[in-house]
């Protein structure tokens, strides 16, 4: 979910020509949850072997079966994804994110680090819980990026995204407080072209998806509060190739450059540099890719999306420093407008606030809805059609009103001018002691 710039910081940058490449691996070690299984089956046949030496062959047979008759777990997912995650890789052993070592000279000691080892080792449950929420990511874009087409409306691509989601971390999200313990980490965004951020259909929407469209899908997912947010681009037309391709190496250079003591203006120099070094050329016309200066990547805690630390996506002053135990999300985004966004539209996001004022509400519809909130999302993201989906209805004047009384937050679409294409591309990292996380990469982007 992107975060906006409130002060507009400027600081243009021309860049030569960079090829904004950048050769990024992937690791994604298959965990492997079988062996344990078939271990278990050989010490229940061995104790058995040895315990019933005197029954009958009959009987013996007719004990041994027992075990196997248990119904195999499924080891693949299914199509559209429904497999829980913790099924695919039983005890914890989710697949570990890109690690990479911090490099400069004041930190390069961390990686061989006896003490920041033991601290990372500490942190064990908040890595499983963080993995579970960037499998279940990957899982589900993936089947997004193969599955989603043209003539689909955005309705029934957010509520895919969003079913798959919530089957594969085992919670519905129905029940009271069920969508607190893990699902959405924050409604589907489904911006298309000049349309930057914070689109999703509110009940009604009619919109279809074209085959010239140029869509950014940004959802979350969160295990117990750890919020993975990741981002990515589609397109049909191979004409849009140059702005995604763009987009994600400016984000790949902001995740590269990411580490403890970086400074945030240097990041996103670094981001703005390998932006703007593409061009587009559509309808016989060349655009030049900028870089939205008032959309940033940020910080993210706990149940909230949002934290304190803002990663600008051009060149800016900012002295601000990455440190150990922050948790980023690196989102860039590309533009062939003016580079700017503003707010435009009907809102379909909403977040409490952390810092919500304790005031006394007036209105009944604000006082129900706000419990409904608390108990079903806290500070947590969501839209009005997860409000729909918990029964709840005419709760528009109570929603704004909650707004207005700065409970909620309102997070209207974001759009540069009219006729100009939009992308971006997101991971979420984390700055472990030892170690650089990008916790969502996968092999898609
Ligand atoms: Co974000």
């Amino acid at each position: 979910m992107a975060a906006q710039t409130p002060a507009d910081e400027l600081s243009k940058l021309s860049v030569a020509d960079t090829n904004g490449t950048n050769g990024t691996k992937t690791a994604t070690p298959a965990a492997n949850g079988q062996k344990h299984d078939s271990d278990d089956d050989d010490d229940d046949e061995a104790a058995e072997g040895t315990a019933a030496t005197t029954e009958t062959g009959a009987a013996k047979k007719k004990k041994k079966r027992k075990p196997k008759k248990k119904k195999k777990a499924p080891t693949e997912q299914s199509d559209p994804p429904r497999v829980l995650i913790s099924q695919l890789f039983p005890n914890n052993t989710y697949p570990k994110g890109e690690e990479s070592d911090y490099i400069d000279d004041a930190n390069r000691y961390r990686t061989t680090d006896e003490e920041k080892r033991h601290l990372d080792n500490l942190n064990s449950d908040f890595l499983s819980d963080y993995r579970q929420a960037a499998e279940t990511h990957r899982q589900v874009r993936q089947w997004a990026q193969k599955t989603i087409k043209p003539g689909q409306t955005l309705t029934e691509i957010a509520n895919g995204i969003e079913d798959s989601v919530r089957a594969l971390v085992g919670h519905s999200g129905l029940e009271e407080g069920d969508a607190i313990v893990a699902g959405m980490g924050f409604p589907t965004g489904l911006s298309i072209n000049h349309c930057a951020a914070h689109y999703t259909p509110n009940a009604g929407n009619k919109m279809v998806l074209q085959q010239d469209d140029v869509m950014k899908v940004d959802f979350g997912v969160h295990v117990k509060g750890r919020i993975v947010d990741s981002a990515f681009t589609m397109a049909f037309n191979p004409r849009y190739d140059p702005l995604l391709e763009a987009v994600k190496a400016a984000t790949n250079a902001g995740i590269k450059e990411a580490g403890i003591d970086v400074r945030m203006g240097d990041i996103g120099g670094v981001i703005q540099e390998v932006m703007e070094s593409y061009e587009i050329e559509l309808n016989g016309q060349t655009y030049p890719i900028k870089s939205i200066r008032n959309l940033n990547g940020h910080t993210i805690l706990p149940y909230s999306i949002h934290g304190t630390k803002s990663v600008p996506i051009v060149k800016t002053n900012d002295t601000t420093k990455m440190e150990e135990g922050d948790v980023f999300a690196i989102e860039t985004f590309g533009s062939t407008g003016k580079g700017v966004v503003h707010e435009d539209g009907e809102v379909s996001h909403y977040a409490k606030n952390s810092d919500a004022p304790k005031v006394d509400l007036r209105l009944t519809s604000a006082k129900s809805l706000l419990k409904v909130i608390n108990k079903n999302f806290g500070t947590l993201p969501f839209c009005r059609r997860y409000l729909d989906r918990l029964g709840q209805d005419k709760y528009l004047l109570g929603l704004n009103n909650l707004v207005s009384n700065g409970i909620v937050e309102a997070y209207p679409p974001l759009v540069d001018v009219k006729g100009s294409y939009t992308a971006q591309y997101e991971h979420t990292i984390l700055i472990r002691p030892n170690k650089k996380e990008v916790i969502s990469r996968g092999e898609d982007y």
